[in-house]
């Protein structure tokens, strides 16, 4: 039985690739979709058809929802993968989607949505007795509000955008004498960023682990999970590097974790592929954060180590196909590794576009590198830094870990400024090495943190 004939990917890079090649091994004709000065991208070669949607800007482009839809009309697509970034989190474009007669690959509309609205999606949580942070019901609408919860919690509290994400419009109170402030501080930016200016209020934990979970549900209400991964190495809220199984987690600690994201999923009749993120803190409690409603840039270790190809899953359910598997049946084997490089300074992380004049990507045992470019290729200014992700599977976390380091020895980039330095610093770090990391830990790498 074929999924669907056709399908547009609305997005670029080696996300587009990705998705290219899952399509490609389903028997599924492909469409690109680029922007002005990705005419000759490797997303568009790749592609049995491409279509040019606007200028150079995101926002004229790869976010131009009805230049999307025309596309796909104009094609005769019967789904649009979204990718992540970009319209993959918005509800508004997977409805406009089904208005207009296409599959929208990934989750429900209303699955979005409470995705996006963090203080709604922390409540009912609550209510199905998930554990969450200390914090406000629902959102704090004054200051006064907010010294009310704050009497009650304790400093240091952390004041979040409902409609937030990927850590943006976040801000830390460490006491009264600061909160007044930084309440409206916190409103103004999540205002401006989100166009919601709904805050909500929780205990800040320092040092925390962050754990996420991968979730696959169909439409019939089997929900399994795919293990956990560590996303902890992270600057500024980029992550950097990603790992499954997460280091040093007790079996006990991994089984609740999967159990918990389950049952947050099953909470909001979650359908397709999704993350649940925890944060866990030094003494192993978890706290459920947010749910993901995307693929996300980190899930080829989570691949790597249940064998599952996430992308041709997300397209199965999409199609309405049933869960092919119980949790049962769901095997972790080995340890895997993703470093993400970026065209960026590895000690300042500024952006570093340009052409690159000679690559040579890692291979051998275990190794993956997920990518949309080789040399002679710009690396554009306009889009995100990601030129690779970098992924190793080993028997265990020890062997990857070699293999990872073995693996970044024998990647060259030459042209534009890469974080593989980083990455080979952080893989001879004896923290690193031994698995005792928290997100703090690329900050202090770099001496911009002290140890508290
Ligand atoms: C937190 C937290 C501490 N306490 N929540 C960052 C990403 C977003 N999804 C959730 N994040 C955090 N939530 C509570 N209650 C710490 C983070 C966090 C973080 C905060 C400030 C600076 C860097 C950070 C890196 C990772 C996580």
């Amino acid at each position: 039985m074929k999924l669907f004939d056709k399908v547009l990917i609305a997005n670029r890079g080696e996300i587009a690739v990705r998705v290219i090649r899952a399509c490609r091994e389903l028997d599924i004709k492909t469409v690109a979709v680029y922007s002005d000065i990705e005419r000759d991208a490797m997303h568009v070669r790749l592609a049995d058809e491409s279509v040019c949607i606007g200028p150079a800007s995101s926002q004229q482009s790869y976010l131009n929802i009805p230049g999307l839809i025309t596309a796909a009309e104009i094609t005769d697509v019967s789904a649009i993968h979204p990718g992540y970034g970009f319209l993959s989190e918005n509800a508004n474009f997977a409805e406009t989607c089904a208005s207009s007669g296409i599959v929208f690959i990934g989750p429900t509309p209303k699955n979005i949505r409470l995705g996006g609205d963090k203080s709604r999606a922390r409540e009912i949580m609550k209510k199905k007795h998930i554990p969450v942070v200390p914090g406000s019901k629902g959102v704090v609408s004054t200051e006064e509000e907010a010294i009310k919860v704050a009497k009650k919690i304790g400093y240091p509290l952390m004041f979040k955008a409902s409609h937030g994400g990927g850590g943006r419009g976040m801000k830390v109170v460490n006491s009264e004498g600061e909160l007044k402030h930084a309440f409206y501080i916190a409103q103004r930016e999540a205002l401006t960023a989100f166009g919601v200016k709904d805050l909500y209020l929780e205990k800040y934990i320092p040092e925390l682990r962050h754990i996420e979970v991968q979730i696959l549900a169909d439409g019939d209400g089997n929900v399994v999970h795919l293990g956990e991964r560590d996303c902890s190495i992270q600057r500024r809220h980029q992550k950097l590097i990603e790992e499954s199984p997460a280091p040093i987690a007790s079996d006990r600690i991994k089984k609740k974790l999967g159990a918990l994201a389950v049952k947050a999923a099953r909470a909001i009749g979650y359908r397709n592929v999704g993350t649940v993120e925890f944060a866990v803190d030094p003494n192993w409690n978890i706290y459920f954060i947010e749910i993901n409603t995307r693929v996300q840039v980190e899930h080829p270790v989570t691949e790597a180590v249940t064998g599952i190809d996430l992308i041709k899953e997300q397209i199965r359910l999409a199609a309405g196909m049933p869960l092919g598997y119980k949790q049962s049946q769901v095997k972790i084997s080995g340890h895997a590794i993703e470093c993400r490089v970026n065209a960026e300074d590895p000690v300042s992380f500024t952006p570093s576009p340009g052409t690159i004049t000679f690559m040579y990507p890692p291979g051998g045992p275990g190794v993956r590198v997920d990518t949309a470019v080789c040399a002679g290729v710009v690396v554009p200014a306009q889009y995100d830094s990601l030129v690779a992700k970098l992924i190793v599977h080993a028997r265990d976390r020890k062997e990857a870990v070699a293999r990872m380091r073995r693996a970044l020895g024998e990647f060259i980039i030459e042209g534009v400024k890469t974080t593989i330095p980083f990455h080979r610093r952080v893989l001879e770090n004896e923290d690193f090495i031994r698995g005792n990391f928290n997100t703090s830990f690329a900050e202090r790498l770099n001496g911009t943190k002290p140890k508290s």
